[in-house]
């Protein structure tokens, strides 16, 4: 039998794996994209190469994997290469690696830009000073942009099929766009300061982080060729464990310490923020966030036993430190 901590060391290394990878793929996209100035690029390798948590990357690829494999050539099924709870199957879906990082660094862009004193006004960013605070405000907005675009840009010319290359660019742009991360981002920063209440919360918190998490594993599932029925669990999944991770950040704002978090703890309620534990109370929003997480589970079983490292991964968010 597996302990819980065995099985919590096995995701731990999963995901680190996963990390791993992305972090290589980042660092090869960047060395090879032609044509950045080199006071740019240092910016860029800056804030790529902090040690983000790489959660929605991995999600691109935990998603591929789930639903790839070659089909049996009579019944058209298909035959699963190997168990995504162990990885063994040793393959890396190209594509999917693409989508990672480009998720990745639409992710950090956003990141760059909500440090900015016009946005959050933050010092520090996954343990280190924030990208403004090292470099200037000028070259941080200009750094956010160039992650912006850039990730499409390698959608566009690495994806080697257009037809996904297509999808994933909509996926992409429209979970980031003003119908997603952006309205969430304009709600939250009109929501300072007042009451707010439980529905405009979800709201704001699924345009600003769910969508994100919905497009990770969307992004993953078209990679690996999934069927309308595949994409439509791993899309309801994805926004429900990216809803309970925005709620699992507001609690451990109040929670947790700086150190802890790599970035600073106890803004929220100083920014008197509209947060979880601001409107609902910290229990309650325990509550929430882990009937998220069976929910996110629930939607899981038709997959079997080979989706067990997303089951992990939607409690694991909740339980997470920093
Ligand atoms: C357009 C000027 C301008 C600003 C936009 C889009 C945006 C700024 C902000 C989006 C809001 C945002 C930052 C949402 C993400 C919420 C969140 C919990 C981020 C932290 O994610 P982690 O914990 O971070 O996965 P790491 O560092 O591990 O990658």
């Amino acid at each position: 039998m597996f302990t819980e901590k065995a099985v919590n060391d096995a995701f731990d290394t999963q995901l680190c794996r996963k990390a791993q990878l992305v972090n290589n793929t980042l660092q090869r996209l960047l060395a090879e994209a032609v044509g950045i100035g080199e006071d740019l690029r240092e910016v860029l390798k800056y804030t790529l190469e902090a040690p983000g948590k790489r959660v929605r990357s991995a999600l691109v690829l935990w998603c591929c994997e789930l639903v790839s494999g070659a089909r049996n050539s009579t019944t058209g099924d298909r035959v699963q290469k190997g168990e995504i709870s162990n990885g063994v199957s040793g393959e890396v879906n190209r594509n999917a690696e693409i989508a990672a990082a480009a998720v990745e660094m639409v992710h950090t862009y956003s990141l760059v830009h909500d440090d900015l004193p016009a946005m959050d006004d933050d010092d520090l960013r996954r343990g280190l000073p924030t990208c403004h605070k090292v470099f200037d405000e000028a070259t941080a907005i200009l750094a956010g942009d160039a992650l912006l675009t850039l990730a499409f840009e390698i959608l566009a010319k690495e994806i080697d099929e257009p037809a996904i290359a297509v999808r994933l660019i909509a996926q992409l742009a429209e979970a980031a766009g003003p119908a997603g991360m952006i309205a969430g981002q304009m709600a939250d920063l009109k929501a300072e300061k007042t009451q707010g209440t439980e529905e405009l919360l979800q709201s704001i918190h699924t345009n600003k982080t769910a969508k994100m998490f919905r497009c990770a594993a969307l992004m993953g599932a078209i990679c690996g060729g999934a069927n309308d029925s595949e994409i439509q669990s791993l899309s309801e999944y994805g926004l429900k464990i990216g809803l309970g991770f925005q709620i699992a950040d507001d609690i451990l704002d109040v929670s947790a310490s700086s150190e802890q978090l790599g970035k600073t703890a106890g803004k929220d309620v100083r920014a008197a923020k509209c947060t979880y534990p601001a409107v609902v109370g910290v229990e309650k929003s325990k509550r929430l966030a882990k009937k998220l997480a069976d929910e996110a589970v629930a939607l899981l079983e038709p997959f079997g036993p080979k989706a067990d490292i997303l089951r992990k991964l939607a409690t694991a968010l909740l339980e997470r430190t920093r």
